[in-house]
């Protein structure tokens, strides 16, 4: 089947569609209207097109009754939709053509679109990816999230430190949601619950409605589409007439203020707990609507209560919607009768939980006053599982302790299945944080490696690549990713390589335009550019980056007519805006690009680029672009990953250590198209408790010691000494993350890259032999493995 689709729509007819809604849903005639304009009626002409294969997966799904999937996340980091949606429908070049008839470019309107960003990273990335490819192979599911009024936040630079400011994607009409005010469901907090008999009755003593906005998410070929439900907090008062009338204004509008506040802003925090109050309602506020959305969608299709795990799947993304729980046992038993122990049963049976990380730090725990003051009933019910769970399983693993409840061991009790990102790191799980449940559970742990969907990743961001590939194996791969293996007989034969090396280069010069259009950067796309790019975080060392960055500057300039290879380091990504230490690191990047790019004698040599505000929308200009990736987290750390999956399948071999899923991708493109280094995740833990590890290893690095001296003296801060002094003391007397020990083993690695990419045909076979080795890694095949081991559920379209 060719990789296009909709044969019945033709560009007159969409020049058509788009002159209608120019006019009748944008008020404007084509001689007044604005960029804005045209990318309105695009996205509506674009989504009636999706508004038909919507109904008919409805109508399949009823007719089968067949099971559904909810995905409840706190997370969906979208980015742009019109591509997407004219990439999946077949129909980009009758949109390029139509815009071009009506005198416009179809680069500029897409480019026009605000990123969604209703997510920090990898974890709301994996939920976008995830509903694209639940559509592409059709299997009944609803994402569940909410809708942020501000999405991840704008990141400035200011003198080279990291400064905030508010993301406002609704502050234009988003073209692809639809508002359902009919769907509107109450969600309580506070109060406090009343026996009566054997009924347990919860008298809260707060309120406020969640209100539904649905976005038809269309799969490959438009065969089937989802829905993504979001959940926007309205009150139940819009406002508050008697306090206007004594002339209070502000009181009058108070309860709307407050209500809103549930959903007005993301947490900026990615892999960090933050503890407030606020946040446990977002979290309850989306997980109570959607478990009551849910439930009532059950219930009217006539299913006996308890036959609910045969109907229904809910998948819990991470802990943060980890209160389903609780609540489908407060809806069984309280509003269904169900007996307490069968109602745990049921719910279980329904709920399975993804852990995304390890660290300490990011493992949710709530203070148990807070809990049950804003849960009362909640609070109860969990002291009632632990009981069934301590009877059941014998083990002395407790949900509540020392005052607090932890969310980690809740969602693990509570779900039939538990797994992990990467072969590592649900090793790992076992190993550490659920070591003992673990014991007392011993199948509910299992894996399912990330994967990331390939119509965005690969066939919309990468064109150039994307027609060699269609040349060289046909048409088709698109939604059979492992069929990227039949480009192997190809690398051997120079013709291909030469065609794999210009649609490099041509990546490279798009992202050169861009740089210079944006920020007025100019980079030489002869120059290897070697990228990390995710959020700022210590143990994803992009500290180790800027120190070898700045080692290699003064290995250049102690021989500037050595047989250097010239490099462009890119870096991108945004801190936590509280995350004092990461902010620190960009500062230090920021610092040191500033005085490199200035040095005559290097910058041709090395040159180090950071645009600010990193997005998937960048993301999808630097990845087809790149030529190395960085994946050089300590060891045991990084749960998946999913970046270093998007710039190995676009012809990015990786910089890496063992960790999360470089050791898989690294076994799919062949050992010898890895550069791997440093220490493993055993070494890590030995490693850590030799007492005076990094002063040593230090001593140890004439390189390293002189790049540390060099930030302590004020070569970077113009002689500002003091700047980078916590950052150094933590790297000389703590180092947690173990840069100072993986450093030498970077370094080195590092001038192997040289050594091969000064060679143009191994690099080459090399890019493209990790193209044709990451077909495993298409989101695909992550959601059959759901589908398969988790959920039992089946595509309802072939
Ligand atoms: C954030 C807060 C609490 C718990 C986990 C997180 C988290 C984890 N946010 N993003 N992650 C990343 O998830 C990705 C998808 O599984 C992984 O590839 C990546 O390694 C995690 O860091």
């Amino acid at each position: 089947m060719p990789d296009t689709l909709r044969t019945d729509l033709d560009q007159p007819a969409l020049t058509q569609a788009m002159l209608r809604h120019l006019r009748s849903s944008l008020g404007k005639d084509p001689e007044h209207a604005t960029t804005y304009d045209w990318r309105m009626s695009l996205a509506l002409s674009l989504r009636d097109l999706v508004v038909e294969p919507w109904f008919a997966s409805t109508r399949r799904t009823y007719d089968a009754k067949g099971k559904r999937v909810y995905y409840l996340s706190m997370e969906f980091l979208i980015g742009r939709l019109i591509e997407d949606v004219a990439i999946n429908l077949g129909v980009e070049h009758i949109a390029a053509a139509a815009l071009a008839e009506l005198g416009q470019d179809y680069d500029r309107i897409v480019a026009d679109e605000p990123d969604a960003a209703l997510g920090n990273g990898g974890l709301g990335r994996l939920a976008a990816c995830f509903l694209d490819s639940l559509s592409t192979i059709g299997i009944p599911a609803y994402g569940y999230g909410i809708r942020y009024e501000h999405g991840l936040f704008e990141q400035h630079f200011e003198d080279g430190a990291q400064v905030e400011t508010a993301e406002k994607w609704l502050a234009q009409r988003h073209a692809w949601e639809f508002e359902r005010p009919e769907v509107s469901i109450s969600i309580h907090f506070g109060g406090y619950v009343s026996q009566c008999g054997e009924k347990s009755v919860w008298h809260s003593d707060e309120t406020v409605l969640a209100q539904a906005y649905d976005t038809p998410i269309a799969g490959w070929q438009g065969k089937w589409a989802n829905t993504l439900r979001l959940w926007a907090a309205k009150p139940v008062k819009l406002f508050d007439l008697e306090s206007f009338n004594r002339g209070d204004y502000i009181g009058a509008s108070r309860p709307e203020a407050l209500a809103r506040t549930i959903s007005r802003v993301l947490y900026p925090d990615d892999t960090t707990d933050t503890g407030k109050e606020l946040r446990l309602k977002q979290e309850y506020f989306f997980t109570a609507a959607s478990i009551q959305d849910l439930m009532r969608r059950f219930l009217a299709e006539g299913f006996e209560i308890d036959s609910l795990p045969d109907h229904v799947a809910i998948q819990l993304n991470d802990t943060h919607p980890a209160i389903a729980g609780p609540e489908l046992v407060r809806i069984l038993a309280d509003e269904h009768a169900l007996p307490m122990a069968r109602a745990i049963e049921v719910a279980r049976k329904t709920l399975a939980y993804t852990n995304h990380t390890l660290l300490p730090e990011a493992l949710e725990r709530w203070p148990e006053g807070l809990f049950a003051r804003i849960l009362p009933r909640h609070h109860r019910i969990i002291e009632i599982i632990q009981d069934a769970h301590f009877a059941a399983a014998g083990t002395k693993v407790t949900i509540i302790e020392h005052g607090q409840v932890k969310m980690g061991e809740l969602a693990f009790v509570m779900a039939h299945k538990v797994n992990g990102v990467s072969a590592l790191h649900s090793e790992l799980v076992k190993e550490t944080v659920f070591h003992d449940l673990h014991t007392a559970y011993p199948d509910r742990i299992i894996n399912q490696t990330n994967g990331i969907t390939p119509r965005r990743w690969l066939y919309s961001c990468n064109p150039a690549l994307r027609a060699l590939i269609d040349d060289t194996i046909g048409q088709g791969w698109a939604a059979d990713l492992e069929r990227l293996s039949e480009l192997r007989s190809s690398v051997e034969d120079a013709a291909f390589r030469e065609a794999y090396r210009a649609a490099k280069r041509s990546n490279k010069e798009r992202l050169a335009e861009w740089l210079k259009a944006r920020d007025r950067i100019t980079v030489n796309p002869d120059a290897m550019f070697d990228t990390q790019i995710k959020r700022i975080h210590e143990y994803k060392r992009q500290l180790m980056n800027i120190l070898e960055t700045i080692a290699l500057w003064n290995d250049i300039r102690d021989d500037p007519n050595g047989d250097w290879t010239p490099r462009v380091k890119i870096f991108g990504g945004k801190a936590a805006p509280g995350y004092v230490m990461a902010k620190s690191i960009i500062h230090l990047i920021n610092d040191v690009a500033k005085m490199l790019n200035a040095d005559p004698t290097t910058r041709d040599l090395l040159q180090v680029v950071y645009p600010e505000n990193y997005n998937v929308s960048m993301a999808e200009l630097l990845i087809p672009a790149s030529d190395l990736s960085e994946q050089i987290s300590t060891a045991g750390k990084e749960a998946s990953g999913t970046g270093n999956m998007k710039l190995s399948l676009n012809g990015s071999p990786t910089i890496g250590t063992l960790d999360g899923a470089n050791v898989e991708i690294r076994d799919h493109v062949g050992v010898e198209n890895f550069f791997l280094f440093g220490l493993t995740a055993r070494d890590v833990t030995k490693r850590r408790s030799v007492p005076g590890f990094a002063r040593a290893a230090i001593e140890a690095s004439p390189r390293l010691a002189r790049v540390l001296g060099q930030i302590a003296d004020g070569t970077f801060s113009g002689g500002d000494s003091d700047r980078y002094a916590a950052l150094l003391h933590n790297v000389w007397d703590h180092d947690y993350f173990l840069v100072t020990c993986d450093f030498d083993s970077y370094f080195n690695t590092q001038r192997e890259v040289d050594g091969v990419y000064r060679d143009p045909e191994a690099w080459t076979r090399m890019a493209a032999l990790n193209t044709a080795g990451m077909g495993w890694f298409s989101s695909d095949r992550t959601i059959r493995g759901y589908a398969s081991d988790i959920w039992n559920v089946r595509p309802l379209v072939v």
